[in-house]
């Protein structure tokens, strides 16, 4: 007999397929195999529409950090929805929920980054950034200076200007990018650097050789007509790369060198991920200009900022004219409430420490001793509550497959059967829990990773 809740799962699938159109997907080939249809959350665990409950390693993409199901961050929007629903910072006018998320940030946020202007996506956020960018250069009398550079590997978002910036290659064909104006430099993927031709380099050189193609691109093409260098503090939709130790103080001396202004996309490293509230306090890296998203509001609301370092404020704010820009939705008070209480939550509970000195150590250290050994494993990498396990067909030469994604596409399909999510980034299995995630969730998280590794690694014993 078919339940009530299979026929129900059917119909959504039905509407889906007729109706809904899905981020990054094949959409013929989702519709013939069926969409999952999630229908509710608590804490790490999600469930499906047919009672399937899974365990979710990736806190939605990477941006749930309170976990899900928080009564505060609902009450807080549920309130704001029914005091001031709407209304927008155009007219000269503001609202209360906005103007203290903007002085909570700011004490937040790293040194001299005094002032945020709103969006609603991290793709947005990179976009203003980039006009901010310009205008900056075009206020201070250099027009000329007008190249962005960006990483290989990078994901900024999917806007024009941000799926410019960003250096992962499939992003740009179906849409005739990069457009002019955007140049990208290599990402300092140290796993991956026996493979690129850089042979057996150590981290620590390998920082200081990737750093400096930075220097060479912006000699080639002219240090006066490059505007900014934006870059991940670490890289995450590319794999999850993490920095050597020395490539970003050699970044900011090059940046500092030729008056290149630095734009840090903290989309991923915001809010708690790294043990500090942002990734550019782990790596100390000073910049003009930040992007941030995703755990601002611990995704519970679409809100995404921009702060401005002293020198960008003190030019565009004193321009003395109108800033020719904003959105609707710019600072909306209901994303603020959730995005300000969040905030609270993640101070009241002391996340970005607790992922410092605690479950961050922990989720670290038993990652490495219960996957390292296998003989699928490469090599376990990681900061705070981020994770990534390089899945490769031999140890220890840092080859990859001669396929690239297939076994890690594999391994993917292996956890989700076991209702479990971790990401496939080419074959890097990649996680980044809520930052409440505790100890036994992280352990239920590793053994059903170990077991799909292990299922993995039977069907392609013979690659
Ligand atoms: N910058 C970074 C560093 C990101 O990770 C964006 C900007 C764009 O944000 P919006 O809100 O416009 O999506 C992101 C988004 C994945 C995945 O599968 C990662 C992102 C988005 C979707 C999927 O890893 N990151």
């Amino acid at each position: 007999m078919v339940s009530e809740t299979h026929n129900l799962t059917k119909h959504w699938q039905v509407l889906d397929a007729a109706h809904h159109v899905h981020p990054f997907t094949d959409t013929a080939a989702l519709n013939a195999e069926g969409v999952r249809v999630i229908t509710k959350a608590d804490g790490v665990y999600l469930w499906d529409s047919e009672g399937k409950k899974i365990i979710d390693g990736m806190s939605g993409l990477w941006c749930v950090q309170v976990g899900y199901g928080n009564e505060q961050l609902a009450e807080a929007g549920c309130e704001a929805l029914r005091v001031l629903p709407y209304y927008n910072h155009f007219f000269k006018t503001t609202n209360p929920y906005t103007v203290e998320l903007a002085a909570k940030l700011a004490g937040l946020l790293p040194d001299g980054h005094e002032h945020v202007l709103f969006a609603n996506s991290g793709s947005e956020a990179n976009d203003s950034a980039l006009k901010l960018i310009r205008y900056y250069w075009n206020l201070r009398g250099r027009p000329e200076k007008k190249i962005h550079i960006s990483r290989e590997l990078a994901y900024h978002g999917v806007t024009f200007a941000a799926a410019s910036l960003s250096g992962l290659t499939p992003l740009h064909p179906q849409w005739d990018l990069p457009l002019p104006g955007f140049a990208k430099v290599p990402a300092p993927y140290w796993f991956g650097a026996r493979a690129a031709g850089y042979g057996d380099i150590d981290p620590e050189e390998f920082g200081l050789v990737i750093a400096r193609r930075l220097e060479e691109t912006i000699l080639e093409l002219g240090a006066d007509r490059v505007a900014s260098f934006s870059a991940e503090p670490i890289q995450g939709a590319g794999g999850l790369i993490f920095p050597p130790a020395t490539y970003w103080p050699e970044v900011q001396r090059i940046c500092a060198k030729y008056d290149v202004l630095l734009h840090a996309d903290e989309v991923i490293t915001g809010f708690g991920r790294t043990g500090e509230w942002f990734g550019c306090q782990t790596y100390a890296i000073h910049p003009d200009i930040i992007t941030m998203a995703k755990g601002l509001s611990s995704g519970y609301q679409p809100i995404s900022a921009v702060s401005l370092g002293a020198r960008m404020a003190e030019t565009i704010l004193h321009a003395n004219e109108e800033l020719v820009h904003g959105y609707t939705y710019s600072g909306h008070p209901v994303a603020s409430a959730v995005a300000l209480k969040n905030l609270e939550v993640m101070e009241a509970q002391k996340l970005p420490a607790r992922v410092n000195g605690a479950i961050g150590p922990y989720f670290q250290r038993r990652l490495g001793e219960a996957l390292s050994e296998h003989p699928l494993v490469g090599e376990v990498r990681g900061h705070g509550l981020l994770a990534a396990v390089e899945l490769v067909p031999a140890k220890p030469e840092r080859r990859f497959f001669p396929e690239i994604g297939r076994v890690g596409t594999h391994c993917r399909n292996y956890c989700f059967a076991s209702g479990l999510i971790s990401r496939a980034i080419r074959d890097t299995m990649v996680l980044a829990p809520p930052l409440t995630v505790n100890e036994a969730e992280v352990e239920e998280m590793i053994a059903k990773l170990l077991d799909a590794i292990g299922r993995t690694a039977h069907d392609f014993a013979r690659i």
